[in-house]
């Protein structure tokens, strides 16, 4: 039998995606300052091992080599992160023409090599300085946030031409500072709806100032989104499902398309929610030139609100591959989420911003590391991708995630995601047979 060919369309974004913290290593190097992270994994207990991103992928010394790895691959567009205490080590005021010239550099090194940048201009390592004024539950971090964009997009803006704000403010907001699990490591409902509102409220007023720095330059944000599926058909179990959504997806997706924060939600949070001024929520829905989406699973939603045995049967069961991370491998959720950024929230463009999957790879006797599980994980996503775009639904980008190996917040260095194998001691990368194979699919911009 024939084997079907997935042909993608001709200007299709083939690329992979990083962060800084996750790989840059030189923390305190040049004139950057401290961020969340720095702090966080410098105190004993928070990250798994003890494992900082003090060295990471020590990228910001062998980026050179790094660019040329993506060149190798046959990536069209590399998404990755500025680092604000890189650029401003204070958050606000003084800047570190260091930072700003490393970011520049590695632009330059990018289009030399005629591939496109698509840069996040926060990825979660906020500076520590304004963590001690408040962090994000403070409204003046948004101000401060908007003078670190303007700062850099005026010194990348000419030669930047994709913008991503935020990365996955859901994480930012509710793991930071509601489960403690991410910096600053606060455990505070309050604090976590104040921050999303601020993160909403940096991303609307940072828009515009891209625009204005950043001739012709598209301009989006990047959510986590995770369908949710009831367990069984219960009404219990569909009212879990409707939380999840409220919480995980809608929460972010309402207010950015004009539509407030969902009232359902609100009223099961249960805040006053006074840090909300007149022209927040107009401001926060500024449009958008495309929106970033990051899939990796779906939820199963089932009520704890009743017990098991009153509720009904589950007939929905996760399925038995699962990813390093725990995470269900359900590629159908990515076509469902992609029709629902479409179908009910109207983004012109959608970019799959990252995608991709954690296993325990090893390096085999010959140097070589196989890992099929990965390829198998972003082959089916792929076909997912593609069943959207012949849907009509305007999916014009995929990054997997990751370029490489790398620190992964609160697991360090035991979970890899990579494209490429990271080996952390001599800092050797070795590309991985999901690579190669990924390479061959960019090169015929098809899936086989
Ligand atoms: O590593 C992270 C990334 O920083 C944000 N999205 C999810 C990835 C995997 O957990």
């Amino acid at each position: 039998m024939d084997k079907k060919v997935f042909q993608f369309p001709k200007d299709f974004i083939w690329g992979a995606a990083t962060a800084s913290y996750q790989i840059e290593g030189a923390w305190n190097e040049d004139e950057k300052g401290e961020s969340i992270w720095d702090r966080f994994s410098h105190t004993p207990g928070m990250v798994q091992d003890g494992d900082t991103g003090d060295m990471a992928c020590d990228h910001y010394h062998r980026w050179e080599d790094d660019l040329e790895m993506i060149k190798k691959l046959g990536l069209k567009a590399y998404r990755f992160s500025t680092a604000w205490p890189r650029v401003l080590p204070s958050g606000s005021g003084s800047v570190s023409e260091a930072g700003l010239e490393f970011y520049s550099r590695l632009v330059d090194g990018l289009l030399k090599l005629d591939i496109e940048p698509y840069v996040t201009l926060y990825h979660w390592d906020l500076p520590q300085k304004l963590q001690d004024k408040g962090g994000w539950p403070a409204r003046e971090t948004a101000d401060a946030f908007v003078e670190y964009v303007d700062m850099i997009t005026r010194v990348l803006g000419d030669r930047v031409k994709n913008w991503i704000t935020l990365n996955e403010p859901w994480v930012s907001a509710f793991v930071g500072y509601r489960d403690g699990r991410h910096a600053p490591g606060h455990i505070d409902l309050h604090e976590a709806l104040a921050a999303s509102h601020h993160l909403l409220l940096a991303h609307g007023m940072a828009v515009p100032v891209i625009r204005s720095n950043s001739r012709d330059a598209n301009v989006g944000i990047t959510l986590n989104m995770s369908p949710q599926y009831p367990a069984s058909s219960s009404v219990a179990d569909r009212a879990a499902a409707t939380w999840g959504d409220g919480y995980i997806n809608r929460w972010f997706l309402d207010p950015l398309t004009g539509r407030g924060y969902p009232q359902d939600m609100v009223d099961s949070f249960g805040d006053e929610m006074t840090f909300v001024q007149p022209g927040d929520l107009e401001s926060a829905a500024v449009p958008l030139d495309f929106i970033g989406v990051n899939y990796y699973t779906r939820n199963i939603a089932r009520s704890e609100k009743v017990s098991e045995a009153e509720n009904a049967p589950q007939t929905v069961f996760r399925s038995d591959e699962i990813t390093e991370m725990d995470w269900e491998v359900f590629p159908e959720g990515l076509y469902k989420t992609l029709g629902r950024l479409y179908f009910d929230y109207d983004f012109p463009v959608i970019h799959i911003t990252e995608n991709g999957a954690a296993f325990n790879d090893q390096v085999g006797a010959d140097g070589e590391v196989d890992d099929p599980a990965r390829l198998s994980y972003i082959k089916r996503h792929l076909e997912q991708v593609h069943r959207a775009i012949e849907a009509g639904i305007p999916v014009k980008g995929y990054f997997a995630w990751s370029l490489m190996d790398n620190f992964e917040w609160g697991y360090g260095y035991s979970k890899r995601f990579g494209l490429v194998y990271v080996d952390y001691q001599t800092q050797q990368r070795i590309i991985k047979s999901s690579a190669k194979w990924y390479q061959r699919v960019i090169e015929t911009n098809a899936v086989e």
